[in-house]
């Protein structure tokens, strides 16, 4: 078993109902568990044009996977919700990417784990720190406070929108308090 930590975003085509899909999608897989979902954060959108506000979130999944496997997964559920590929941090239905694997560091043609711009990107790292432990070490060696101190919280909102699935399988866990 591998424990990875996905961050999920939209701004496209009703954002809470597609981040609800893709976490009821995951809690279906045989394979693997949904141990913890943060709160569903608001930001703007960091990119390109005019787009619509992001809803973002991350959870950990405990998986029997590998992180190829997992990868394909992921970017056949975001095919599934209509994710189209044309501009670089265009809007999109539905993002999910694989921001850490354990402690690994990883480096495909495909896979980069942690994902590059983590470090820099608030509404990964403070949904992030609401279900890690501050005190985790990344595998570029800082641990998980040392970048939230770092990353200014900006125009990110927390909001009141549950991801839970109502048939949630085992381990649940949600904290609401981060940085
Ligand atoms: N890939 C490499 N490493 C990974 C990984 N760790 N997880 C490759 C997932 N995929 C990974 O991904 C392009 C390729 O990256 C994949 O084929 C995979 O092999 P993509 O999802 O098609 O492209 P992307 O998401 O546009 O690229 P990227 O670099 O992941 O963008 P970001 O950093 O996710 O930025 N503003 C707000 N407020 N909230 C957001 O969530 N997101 C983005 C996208 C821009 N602005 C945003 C938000
Ligand atoms: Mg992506």
């Amino acid at each position: 078993m591998s424990t990875a930590y996905i961050a999920l975003g939209s701004n496209l085509d009703n954002p809470t109902h597609q981040l609800q899909q893709a976490v009821s999608a995951m809690n279906d897989w045989p394979d693997s568990t949904i141990e913890a979902i943060s709160p569903v954060y608001r930001s703007k959108a960091v990119g390109p044009g005019v787009q619509g506000d992001y809803l973002n979130a991350v959870l950990s999944l405990s998986t029997t996977l590998n992180p190829a496997e997992l990868l394909k997964r992921l970017q056949t559920q975001e095919n599934l919700q209509g994710r189209v590929r044309t501009v670089r941090w265009g809007a999109r239905t539905l993002d999910l990417d694989i921001v850490l694997w354990g402690a690994q560091r990883i480096s495909t043609d495909t896979l980069t784990i942690p994902h590059p711009a983590m470090a820099e990107r608030n509404f990964v790292l403070y949904p992030l720190a609401n279900i890690a432990a501050p005190l985790t070490v990344l595998p570029c060696g800082n641990n998980l406070a040392t970048l939230l101190a770092r990353c200014p919280r900006g125009d990110l909102i927390q909001t009141e929108i549950s991801l839970m699935p109502a048939s949630h399988k085992p381990s649940s866990e949600t904290c609401t308090d981060a940085g």
